[in-house]
């Protein structure tokens, strides 16, 4: 009952005035503030990183830099990097002890997808993901809204109540594609707080800059991901399944489980690869209620870590954590579980293409009686 309600600094009521007057107290007098993503960062990470840098700064006149673990390999978060000029730094370059303030966003410490070390406890935890982690409870600062879109809508928020009335550009822009990319344009676990956040600041927003990001030039390795994706997915019914194989940059596993998850008839998608040693897997549903985070959950229990949101979630297995299991033995085991989630475990695998060739060479009749 209580488990999607937002919890901000362990109370509901704090407002974001009462919040900025924390996090001003928290960075007063500080030179720099660290301020790091999830690995492989997502334009919602990004933008959030970016946001709350140009809230430091701009406000308080506290400088940060934004780092973080990983490729960001997708066209689009490369477009928004460069567009946007995004100064991105590795975590492993940096010299934690130089910061005496860090700040995790769209992440937070123990989900198993940032790269700050396990022992350290940041000042400053600001995500939207379920579940809350015991650790996030440590920090000096905690907000986690899990009921919200995206964690750019807390950033944004952040930004109007702040007072700060002509927003920087860039920062506009990579905010709406933050909130636009993590709810696919306002249409998926989304709340009306990411609506309102969108409307505030959409005459900043560099329109052109914004089409040129979302409608990058795409490498030619790209379609043959695509075509492998196509012809190696599984359906049991109305639930796809996808190994990708090796992939050369993780978030493909994501794109590859949003684009199926829009074919006609399919209501879930599991979408898995290997990345750097790592099992990493998306769920995609079509379902409102879909409780994805929490099927994400049972299937890496004893292996790895999951979470997310209802209609969308992800997780990762380490097989350096799990040196008797073969990546393929890790992808069945997390594919088994999947389908026994949803209860079509009994059900054979028919090839994606295979069926829709069928469905649409079978009569009329014989469809309806397919219903
Ligand atoms: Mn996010």
């Amino acid at each position: 009952m209580s488990r999607r309600h937002p919890e901000i600094m362990g109370q509901n009521d704090t407002n974001n005035k009462t919040r900025l007057e924390k996090l001003q107290e928290l960075t007063r007098g500080k030179r720099k503030v660290l301020i790091v993503t999830h690995n492989h960062p997502d334009p919602d990470a990004l933008a959030a990183a970016f946001a709350l840098k140009y809230l430091f700064q701009s406000k308080w006149k506290v400088g940060s830099i934004i780092a973080t673990s990983g490729v960001v390999g997708r066209a689009e978060n490369r477009a928004m990097i460069r567009q946007l000029k995004i100064d991105l730094r590795p975590l492993s370059e940096i010299n934690l002890k130089n910061f005496s303030r860090i700040a995790l966003v769209d992440t937070q410490p123990g989900a198993g997808n940032n790269s700050l070390p396990k022992s350290i406890v940041p000042d400053i935890v600001i995500d939207h993901h379920v579940p809350i982690r015991a650790k996030t409870r440590l920090a000096q600062y905690y907000d986690i809204r899990t009921d919200y879109g995206s964690t750019s809508t807390i950033l944004a928020e952040y930004l109007r109540d702040a007072g700060i009335v002509e927003m920087d550009r860039k920062v506009a822009t990579a905010l709406l594609y933050g909130i636009r990319s993590d709810t696919r344009d306002l249409g998926r676990g989304v709340s009306p707080k990411d609506v309102d956040a969108c409307m505030h600041f959409y005459n900043r927003v560099l329109w052109r800059l914004l089409s040129q990001i979302e409608n990058p030039e795409v490498p030619r390795d790209y379609l043959s991901m695509l075509q492998k994706a196509i012809s190696n997915a599984r359906l049991y019914k109305d639930v796809v399944t996808l190994d990708l194989g090796h992939v050369e940059h993780l978030e493909i596993i994501a794109e590859m489980a949003d684009l199926m998850v829009r074919t006609e008839g399919v209501k879930w998608v599991l979408s898995l690869g290997e990345f750097v040693g790592d099992v990493y897997f998306s769920l995609r549903t079509k379902k409102r209620r879909g409780s994805a985070d929490r099927i994400a959950q049972k299937m890496v229990a004893d292996l790895g870590t999951g979470g997310g949101h209802e209609m969308l979630a992800g997780g990762k297995v380490s097989l350096g954590d799990k040196p008797h299991h073969s990546h393929r033995e890790l992808t069945d085991i997390l594919v088994s579980r999947f389908l026994k989630a949803l209860k079509r475990k009994e059900i054979k695998a028919q090839n994606l293409l295979t069926f829709s060739q069928e469905a649409a060479e079978a009569p009329a009749e014989e469809k309806k009686v397919g219903g």
